[in-house]
Protein backbone atom coordinates (compact mmCIF):
# COMPACT_ATOMS: atom_id res chain seq x y z
CA UNK A 1 0.00 0.00 0.00
CA UNK A 2 1.84 3.26 -1.03
CA UNK A 3 1.97 5.91 1.86
CA UNK A 4 2.53 9.50 1.37
CA UNK A 5 6.47 10.18 2.48
CA UNK A 6 5.56 12.54 4.94
CA UNK A 7 3.63 9.97 6.97
CA UNK A 8 6.32 6.93 7.45
CA UNK A 9 6.24 8.18 11.39
CA UNK A 10 2.23 8.76 11.36
CA UNK A 11 -0.30 8.29 13.97
CA UNK A 12 -3.21 7.08 12.48
CA UNK A 13 -7.05 6.84 12.56
CA UNK A 14 -9.36 3.70 12.55
CA UNK A 15 -10.30 2.81 9.09
CA UNK A 16 -13.65 3.82 8.58
CA UNK A 17 -13.04 7.32 10.73
CA UNK A 18 -14.84 10.05 9.05
CA UNK A 19 -13.76 13.22 8.57
CA UNK A 20 -15.84 16.48 7.82
CA UNK A 21 -16.31 20.35 8.06
CA UNK A 22 -19.40 21.80 8.98
CA UNK A 23 -21.13 25.01 8.19
CA UNK A 24 -25.39 26.84 8.87
CA UNK A 25 -27.54 28.12 6.96
CA UNK A 26 -27.71 31.99 8.32
CA UNK A 27 -23.91 31.90 8.42
CA UNK A 28 -23.00 31.31 4.99
CA UNK A 29 -27.11 31.44 2.91
CA UNK A 30 -27.38 34.97 2.40
CA UNK A 31 -30.43 37.03 2.45
CA UNK A 32 -32.45 34.76 5.39
CA UNK A 33 -34.38 38.34 5.80
CA UNK A 34 -37.46 36.05 7.38
CA UNK A 35 -35.53 34.61 10.63
CA UNK A 36 -35.38 35.79 14.34
CA UNK A 37 -31.52 36.35 13.90
CA UNK A 38 -31.82 38.95 10.80
CA UNK A 39 -34.45 40.78 13.05
CA UNK A 40 -32.35 41.24 15.54
CA UNK A 41 -28.87 42.26 13.73
CA UNK A 42 -30.74 45.06 12.44
CA UNK A 43 -32.45 45.65 15.69
CA UNK A 44 -30.59 49.43 17.43
CA UNK A 45 -28.37 48.20 20.55
CA UNK A 46 -28.65 44.20 20.20
CA UNK A 47 -24.84 44.61 20.02
CA UNK A 48 -24.35 42.76 16.75
CA UNK A 49 -21.19 43.92 14.83
CA UNK A 50 -23.05 44.16 11.62
CA UNK A 51 -25.59 42.26 10.02
CA UNK A 52 -25.53 38.88 7.89
CA UNK A 53 -26.42 40.19 4.82
CA UNK A 54 -25.15 38.09 1.91
CA UNK A 55 -23.21 35.78 3.89
CA UNK A 56 -20.88 33.67 1.66
CA UNK A 57 -23.96 33.50 -0.99
CA UNK A 58 -24.16 30.09 -0.33
CA UNK A 59 -27.82 29.82 -1.62
CA UNK A 60 -26.66 30.00 -4.89
CA UNK A 61 -23.16 28.82 -4.36
CA UNK A 62 -23.44 25.61 -2.84
CA UNK A 63 -22.29 23.78 -5.62
CA UNK A 64 -18.72 25.73 -5.17
CA UNK A 65 -18.69 24.57 -1.71
CA UNK A 66 -19.54 20.75 -2.29
CA UNK A 67 -16.52 21.36 -4.83
CA UNK A 68 -14.35 22.66 -2.33
CA UNK A 69 -15.29 19.91 -0.02
CA UNK A 70 -14.99 17.20 -2.61
CA UNK A 71 -10.86 18.74 -3.12
CA UNK A 72 -10.09 18.13 0.62
CA UNK A 73 -11.52 14.54 0.11
CA UNK A 74 -13.68 15.04 2.90
CA UNK A 75 -16.22 12.19 3.86
CA UNK A 76 -18.94 14.49 5.76
CA UNK A 77 -20.09 17.86 4.76
CA UNK A 78 -22.12 18.92 7.80
CA UNK A 79 -25.02 22.19 7.02
CA UNK A 80 -28.20 23.54 8.24
CA UNK A 81 -31.79 23.45 6.87
CA UNK A 82 -33.45 27.30 7.27
CA UNK A 83 -36.44 26.70 8.87
CA UNK A 84 -37.72 29.81 7.68
CA UNK A 85 -37.36 29.10 4.40
CA UNK A 86 -38.97 26.27 4.43
CA UNK A 87 -42.08 27.30 6.19
CA UNK A 88 -41.78 31.03 5.97
CA UNK A 89 -45.56 31.22 7.95
CA UNK A 90 -47.29 28.30 9.84
CA UNK A 91 -47.91 25.08 7.87
CA UNK A 92 -47.24 26.88 4.35
CA UNK A 93 -44.71 24.81 3.20
CA UNK A 94 -42.05 26.02 0.26
CA UNK A 95 -41.64 22.84 -2.22
CA UNK A 96 -38.56 25.27 -3.72
CA UNK A 97 -36.51 25.37 -0.94
CA UNK A 98 -37.01 21.67 0.00
CA UNK A 99 -36.20 21.01 -3.35
CA UNK A 100 -33.14 23.17 -3.31
CA UNK A 101 -32.03 21.24 0.05
CA UNK A 102 -32.74 17.86 -1.96
CA UNK A 103 -30.81 18.96 -5.11
CA UNK A 104 -27.96 20.35 -2.34
CA UNK A 105 -27.89 16.54 -0.76
CA UNK A 106 -27.56 15.27 -4.66
CA UNK A 107 -25.00 17.25 -5.25
CA UNK A 108 -23.02 16.10 -2.30
CA UNK A 109 -23.93 12.86 -2.66
CA UNK A 110 -22.72 13.05 -6.57
CA UNK A 111 -18.97 14.13 -5.20
CA UNK A 112 -18.81 10.80 -2.43
CA UNK A 113 -20.04 13.04 0.21
CA UNK A 114 -21.88 12.11 2.81
CA UNK A 115 -24.82 15.06 3.61
CA UNK A 116 -25.02 15.70 7.76
CA UNK A 117 -28.18 17.53 7.91
CA UNK A 118 -28.77 20.07 11.02
CA UNK A 119 -32.61 20.87 11.60
CA UNK A 120 -31.94 23.60 13.68
CA UNK A 121 -28.86 25.91 13.53
CA UNK A 122 -29.66 28.89 15.91
CA UNK A 123 -32.82 30.59 13.66
CA UNK A 124 -36.31 30.33 14.04
CA UNK A 125 -38.79 31.93 11.53
CA UNK A 126 -40.31 35.28 12.28
CA UNK A 127 -43.63 33.99 13.53
CA UNK A 128 -42.25 31.26 15.52
CA UNK A 129 -40.21 34.02 17.45
CA UNK A 130 -43.27 36.16 17.18
CA UNK A 131 -45.08 33.52 19.53
CA UNK A 132 -42.22 33.58 22.30
CA UNK A 133 -40.23 30.75 20.43
CA UNK A 134 -38.50 28.52 22.72
CA UNK A 135 -40.80 29.82 25.28
CA UNK A 136 -44.12 29.13 23.99
CA UNK A 137 -45.28 25.55 24.89
CA UNK A 138 -46.38 24.83 21.32
CA UNK A 139 -42.54 25.57 19.82
CA UNK A 140 -41.25 21.68 20.04
CA UNK A 141 -44.48 20.28 18.66
CA UNK A 142 -43.99 23.13 15.49
CA UNK A 143 -40.31 22.13 15.23
CA UNK A 144 -41.53 18.47 15.16
CA UNK A 145 -43.56 19.25 12.17
CA UNK A 146 -41.09 21.26 10.36
CA UNK A 147 -38.34 18.03 10.98
CA UNK A 148 -40.74 15.54 9.61
CA UNK A 149 -41.87 17.32 6.63
CA UNK A 150 -38.64 18.10 5.87
CA UNK A 151 -36.76 14.36 6.78
CA UNK A 152 -39.55 13.46 4.33
CA UNK A 153 -38.88 15.42 1.38
CA UNK A 154 -35.28 14.83 1.61
CA UNK A 155 -35.59 10.61 3.11
CA UNK A 156 -33.07 8.48 4.01
CA UNK A 157 -31.45 8.13 0.49
CA UNK A 158 -30.24 11.85 0.74
CA UNK A 159 -29.69 12.20 4.78
CA UNK A 160 -26.78 9.93 5.61
CA UNK A 161 -27.16 12.01 9.66
CA UNK A 162 -29.73 14.35 11.22
CA UNK A 163 -28.45 16.43 13.61
CA UNK A 164 -31.41 18.00 15.60
CA UNK A 165 -30.80 21.03 17.73
CA UNK A 166 -27.55 22.51 17.23
CA UNK A 167 -26.15 23.79 21.13
CA UNK A 168 -29.38 24.27 22.98
CA UNK A 169 -27.25 25.43 25.88
CA UNK A 170 -25.70 27.98 23.94
CA UNK A 171 -29.05 29.50 22.64
CA UNK A 172 -30.94 29.83 26.02
CA UNK A 173 -27.67 30.87 27.60
CA UNK A 174 -26.85 33.42 24.90
CA UNK A 175 -30.16 34.40 24.14
CA UNK A 176 -31.88 34.40 27.81
CA UNK A 177 -28.71 34.92 30.20
CA UNK A 178 -26.04 36.71 28.56
CA UNK A 179 -28.80 38.56 26.12
CA UNK A 180 -26.50 38.70 23.38
CA UNK A 181 -28.64 36.16 20.67
CA UNK A 182 -32.08 36.89 20.16
CA UNK A 183 -34.12 37.54 22.42
CA UNK A 184 -31.64 39.61 23.67
CA UNK A 185 -33.09 38.67 27.60
CA UNK A 186 -31.40 38.29 30.83
CA UNK A 187 -33.46 36.39 33.07
CA UNK A 188 -32.39 32.62 34.39
CA UNK A 189 -35.69 31.55 35.03
CA UNK A 190 -36.65 31.62 31.67
CA UNK A 191 -33.49 30.42 30.10
CA UNK A 192 -34.03 26.87 31.97
CA UNK A 193 -37.76 27.11 30.84
CA UNK A 194 -36.24 27.17 26.98
CA UNK A 195 -33.88 24.41 28.09
CA UNK A 196 -36.81 22.38 28.82
CA UNK A 197 -38.70 22.94 25.60
CA UNK A 198 -35.43 22.41 23.75
CA UNK A 199 -35.04 18.72 25.02
CA UNK A 200 -38.56 18.11 24.32
CA UNK A 201 -37.71 19.96 20.76
CA UNK A 202 -35.13 17.06 20.52
CA UNK A 203 -36.87 14.28 21.57
CA UNK A 204 -39.97 14.89 19.34
CA UNK A 205 -37.32 15.76 15.95
CA UNK A 206 -35.79 12.22 16.68
CA UNK A 207 -39.34 10.72 16.67
CA UNK A 208 -40.28 12.59 13.60
CA UNK A 209 -36.87 11.84 11.69
CA UNK A 210 -37.10 8.33 12.54
CA UNK A 211 -40.40 7.96 11.57
CA UNK A 212 -39.84 10.10 8.13
CA UNK A 213 -36.31 8.54 7.19
CA UNK A 214 -35.95 5.34 8.86
CA UNK A 215 -32.07 3.92 9.03
CA UNK A 216 -30.87 7.84 9.09
CA UNK A 217 -28.74 8.39 12.25
CA UNK A 218 -30.28 11.23 14.68
CA UNK A 219 -28.41 12.74 17.57
CA UNK A 220 -27.95 16.09 19.47
CA UNK A 221 -25.30 18.68 19.06
CA UNK A 222 -24.11 20.03 22.21
CA UNK A 223 -21.47 23.08 22.92
CA UNK A 224 -18.90 21.64 25.72
CA UNK A 225 -15.87 23.12 27.03
CA UNK A 226 -13.21 21.89 29.76
CA UNK A 227 -13.98 22.88 32.96
CA UNK A 228 -11.11 23.61 35.03
CA UNK A 229 -11.11 24.20 38.98
CA UNK A 230 -8.89 26.81 40.03
CA UNK A 231 -7.62 27.05 43.78
CA UNK A 232 -4.22 26.71 46.32
CA UNK A 233 -5.65 24.59 48.58
CA UNK A 234 -7.90 21.57 48.74
CA UNK A 235 -10.78 23.03 50.53
CA UNK A 236 -10.51 25.70 47.66
CA UNK A 237 -10.02 22.91 44.78
CA UNK A 238 -13.33 21.01 46.32
CA UNK A 239 -15.05 24.62 46.36
CA UNK A 240 -13.99 25.32 42.46
CA UNK A 241 -15.29 21.47 41.75
CA UNK A 242 -18.80 21.78 43.19
CA UNK A 243 -19.18 25.61 41.55
CA UNK A 244 -18.30 23.54 38.24
CA UNK A 245 -20.53 20.35 38.90
CA UNK A 246 -23.50 23.05 39.58
CA UNK A 247 -22.86 25.29 36.43
CA UNK A 248 -21.94 21.77 34.00
CA UNK A 249 -25.09 20.13 35.37
CA UNK A 250 -27.33 23.40 33.83
CA UNK A 251 -24.88 23.70 30.70
CA UNK A 252 -24.51 20.17 29.73
CA UNK A 253 -25.75 17.10 32.04
CA UNK A 254 -29.68 18.08 31.72
CA UNK A 255 -28.55 17.74 27.99
CA UNK A 256 -26.75 15.03 28.30
CA UNK A 257 -29.68 13.20 30.01
CA UNK A 258 -31.78 14.05 26.81
CA UNK A 259 -29.87 11.87 24.24
CA UNK A 260 -30.34 8.05 25.81
CA UNK A 261 -31.39 5.85 22.75
CA UNK A 262 -29.69 8.18 19.85
CA UNK A 263 -27.62 7.01 17.37
CA UNK A 264 -24.57 9.56 18.38
CA UNK A 265 -23.59 12.48 20.64
CA UNK A 266 -22.47 15.76 18.67
CA UNK A 267 -19.58 16.98 20.53
CA UNK A 268 -18.58 20.71 20.10
CA UNK A 269 -15.94 22.42 21.44
CA UNK A 270 -13.50 25.14 21.52
CA UNK A 271 -11.71 26.08 24.76
CA UNK A 272 -11.99 25.76 28.28
CA UNK A 273 -13.51 28.17 31.38
CA UNK A 274 -12.06 28.09 34.84
CA UNK A 275 -13.35 28.23 37.91
CA UNK A 276 -13.14 28.88 41.72
CA UNK A 277 -15.88 28.77 44.14
CA UNK A 278 -17.33 31.99 44.15
CA UNK A 279 -17.19 31.29 39.84
CA UNK A 280 -16.40 31.54 36.87
CA UNK A 281 -12.32 32.81 36.13
CA UNK A 282 -10.80 35.36 33.18
CA UNK A 283 -7.97 33.74 31.27
CA UNK A 284 -4.95 32.03 32.75
CA UNK A 285 -2.11 34.08 33.05
CA UNK A 286 0.26 33.59 30.25
CA UNK A 287 -2.17 31.58 28.07
CA UNK A 288 -3.48 32.97 24.78
CA UNK A 289 -6.92 34.70 24.67
CA UNK A 290 -8.67 34.53 21.41
CA UNK A 291 -10.76 36.66 18.98
CA UNK A 292 -13.94 34.83 20.51
CA UNK A 293 -12.60 36.05 24.04
CA UNK A 294 -11.61 32.57 25.29
CA UNK A 295 -7.87 30.74 25.76
CA UNK A 296 -6.22 29.00 23.19
CA UNK A 297 -7.04 25.73 24.95
CA UNK A 298 -7.36 22.57 22.30
CA UNK A 299 -6.65 20.07 24.79
CA UNK A 300 -10.54 20.72 25.33
CA UNK A 301 -11.50 18.36 22.96
CA UNK A 302 -10.07 15.36 24.49
CA UNK A 303 -11.45 16.34 27.89
CA UNK A 304 -14.95 16.89 27.06
CA UNK A 305 -14.99 13.98 24.39
CA UNK A 306 -14.25 11.60 27.79
CA UNK A 307 -16.74 13.41 30.08
CA UNK A 308 -19.37 12.83 27.33
CA UNK A 309 -18.13 9.09 27.07
CA UNK A 310 -18.11 8.46 30.98
CA UNK A 311 -21.55 10.53 31.37
CA UNK A 312 -23.30 8.45 29.45
CA UNK A 313 -21.46 5.13 30.45
CA UNK A 314 -20.18 4.24 27.15
CA UNK A 315 -23.30 3.70 25.54
CA UNK A 316 -23.39 5.94 22.53
CA UNK A 317 -20.88 6.44 19.68
CA UNK A 318 -19.48 10.45 20.00
CA UNK A 319 -18.61 12.13 16.96
CA UNK A 320 -16.92 15.41 16.76
CA UNK A 321 -19.36 17.65 14.53
CA UNK A 322 -17.41 20.93 15.51
CA UNK A 323 -13.73 22.11 16.68
CA UNK A 324 -12.07 25.14 15.34
CA UNK A 325 -10.21 28.17 15.46
CA UNK A 326 -11.05 31.42 14.59
CA UNK A 327 -8.00 33.87 14.01
CA UNK A 328 -6.26 35.06 11.53
CA UNK A 329 -3.01 33.14 11.93
CA UNK A 330 -3.92 30.05 9.63
CA UNK A 331 -0.62 28.34 10.82
CA UNK A 332 -2.43 28.62 14.46
CA UNK A 333 -5.12 26.55 13.03
CA UNK A 334 -3.34 23.72 12.04
CA UNK A 335 -1.39 23.82 15.55
CA UNK A 336 -4.81 23.83 16.96
CA UNK A 337 -6.28 20.91 15.03
CA UNK A 338 -3.08 18.82 15.64
CA UNK A 339 -3.28 19.20 19.20
CA UNK A 340 -7.05 18.59 19.27
CA UNK A 341 -6.67 15.51 16.71
CA UNK A 342 -3.80 14.31 18.96
CA UNK A 343 -6.25 14.29 21.96
CA UNK A 344 -8.64 12.48 19.97
CA UNK A 345 -6.29 10.00 19.41
CA UNK A 346 -5.60 9.69 23.10
CA UNK A 347 -9.65 8.63 23.61
CA UNK A 348 -9.40 5.93 20.53
CA UNK A 349 -6.44 4.53 22.17
CA UNK A 350 -7.90 4.09 25.39
CA UNK A 351 -10.95 2.37 23.68
CA UNK A 352 -13.76 5.57 23.31
CA UNK A 353 -15.56 5.07 20.54
CA UNK A 354 -15.31 8.52 18.91
CA UNK A 355 -16.29 7.80 15.08
CA UNK A 356 -15.21 10.85 13.19
CA UNK A 357 -14.04 14.67 13.42
CA UNK A 358 -15.59 17.87 11.70
CA UNK A 359 -13.52 20.90 11.34
CA UNK A 360 -15.58 24.09 12.04
CA UNK A 361 -15.48 25.98 9.33
CA UNK A 362 -15.44 25.35 5.87
CA UNK A 363 -15.54 28.99 4.98
CA UNK A 364 -15.02 32.06 6.53
CA UNK A 365 -18.43 33.28 7.65
CA UNK A 366 -21.22 35.27 10.01
CA UNK A 367 -20.17 34.36 13.36
CA UNK A 368 -23.34 35.61 15.08
CA UNK A 369 -22.92 38.80 17.50
CA UNK A 370 -19.43 39.39 16.50
CA UNK A 371 -20.10 39.58 12.66
CA UNK A 372 -17.60 38.65 10.05
CA UNK A 373 -14.42 39.38 12.06
CA UNK A 374 -13.90 35.93 13.30
CA UNK A 375 -12.28 33.34 10.91
CA UNK A 376 -12.66 30.03 11.76
CA UNK A 377 -12.61 28.78 8.06
CA UNK A 378 -10.72 26.49 5.80
CA UNK A 379 -11.81 28.32 2.90
CA UNK A 380 -11.48 32.75 2.96
CA UNK A 381 -14.45 34.64 1.28
CA UNK A 382 -13.71 37.54 -0.59
CA UNK A 383 -16.72 40.08 1.01
CA UNK A 384 -17.26 41.69 -2.60
CA UNK A 385 -16.83 38.97 -5.34
CA UNK A 386 -17.69 35.92 -2.92
CA UNK A 387 -14.52 34.52 -4.64
CA UNK A 388 -13.75 31.22 -2.00
CA UNK A 389 -9.62 31.46 -1.72
CA UNK A 390 -8.50 27.97 0.17
CA UNK A 391 -6.10 28.71 2.91
CA UNK A 392 -2.97 26.50 3.55
CA UNK A 393 -5.00 24.50 6.52
CA UNK A 394 -7.44 23.40 4.04
CA UNK A 395 -4.13 21.57 1.90
CA UNK A 396 -3.05 20.26 5.59
CA UNK A 397 -6.41 18.86 6.37
CA UNK A 398 -6.52 17.31 3.21
CA UNK A 399 -3.08 15.48 3.26
CA UNK A 400 -4.46 14.37 7.33
CA UNK A 401 -7.56 13.14 5.51
CA UNK A 402 -5.74 11.57 2.85
CA UNK A 403 -2.97 9.70 4.96
CA UNK A 404 -6.01 9.00 7.74
CA UNK A 405 -3.29 9.76 9.83
CA UNK A 406 -1.54 12.97 11.62
CA UNK A 407 2.02 13.15 10.38
CA UNK A 408 4.62 11.50 13.38
CA UNK A 409 6.37 15.35 13.91
CA UNK A 410 4.86 16.37 17.13
CA UNK A 411 3.88 20.09 16.55
CA UNK A 412 5.68 22.87 17.75
CA UNK A 413 4.29 24.88 20.50
C1 LIG B 1 -21.72 26.74 17.27
C2 LIG B 1 -21.90 27.40 16.38
C3 LIG B 1 -21.23 27.91 15.22
C4 LIG B 1 -20.15 28.89 15.55
C5 LIG B 1 -18.91 28.21 16.02
C6 LIG B 1 -17.77 29.15 16.29
O1 LIG B 1 -22.36 25.71 16.98
O2 LIG B 1 -21.22 27.26 18.24
O3 LIG B 1 -22.62 26.36 15.87
O4 LIG B 1 -22.32 28.47 14.60
O5 LIG B 1 -19.90 29.62 14.42
O6 LIG B 1 -19.15 27.52 17.17
O7 LIG B 1 -18.04 29.97 17.36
Amino acid sequence: MATDPDTSAARPFPAGFEWGTATAAHQIEGGNWNNDWWAFEHQPGSGVAEPSGDACDSWNRWTDDADLVASMGLDNYRFSVEWSRIEPEPGEWSTAALDHYARQCDGLRERGINPVVTFHHFTNPRWVAERGGWENDDTPKHFADFCHRTATHLGSDRIARACTINEPNIVAFCGWVLGVFPPGVSDLGRAVSVGEHFITGHRGAVDAIRAAASGVEVGLTLSMQEWTPVGDTDDDLAAATSRIAEARQMMEDVFLDATGGDDFVGVQTYSRSRWNGQGMLGAEEGVETLIMGYEYWPRALEATIRRVWEYTGGQIPVIVTENGIGTGDDQQRVRYVTTALEGVLACLADGIDVRGYTYWSLLDNFEWAFGYGPRFGLVDVDRQTFERIPKPSAAWLASVVRANALPGDPPKP
